[in-house]
């Protein structure tokens, strides 16, 4: 079954919208397989990053995600890398739809509230980066069929 990463940045813990975001992916079907708080490290955001540490907006980039502590979950399901990125939006919050959290929740693309793997090869290396010691391996029916 498909993974993603999927990450709220700084402004989105600061502003409350954790909950609100974990919301959207649960209430479409995914499942949560790993989360956690933590402020990152610049190594670690180096390469979480590292195909863009050429372009002139990484150094800015570097100091928002630098600015707080994000959370970092995966997200288990069918289609899970692109339906994840279209619950999010686009990377620009003026181009996103109403109804994505970037067309509901923000305005500036250097405060975009969310991270979405845009591939599932990127999603492993992600997920590998951010959850080294692995993910929890659970049965969505063995819960369902405990609930009466
Ligand atoms: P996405 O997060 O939608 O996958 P990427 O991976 O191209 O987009 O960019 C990573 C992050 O870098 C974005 N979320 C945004 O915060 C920032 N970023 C991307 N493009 C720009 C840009 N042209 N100007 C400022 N920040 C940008």
């Amino acid at each position: 079954m498909e993974r993603t990463y999927i990450m709220v940045k700084p402004d989105g813990v600061e502003r409350g919208l954790v909950g609100e975001i974990i919301k959207r992916f649960e209430q479409k079907g995914y499942q949560l397989v790993a989360l956690k708080l933590v402020s990152p490290t610049k190594q670690l955001l180096e390469e979480h990053y590292k195909d863009l540490k050429d372009k002139p907006f990484f150094p800015s980039l570097m100091t928002y995600m630098l600015s707080g502590p994000v959370v970092g979950m995966v997200w288990r399901g069918k289609d899970a890398v692109k339906t994840g990125r279209r619950i999010l939006g686009e990377t620009n919050p003026l181009a996103s739809n109403p109804g994505t959290i970037r067309g509901d929740f923000c305005i500036d693309m250097g405060r975009n509230l969310c991270h979405g793997s845009d591939a599932v090869e990127s999603a492993e290396r992600e997920i590998a980066l951010w959850f080294p010691s692995g993910v929890v391996e659970w049965d969505r029916k063995r819960v369902n069929s405990l609930i009466y």
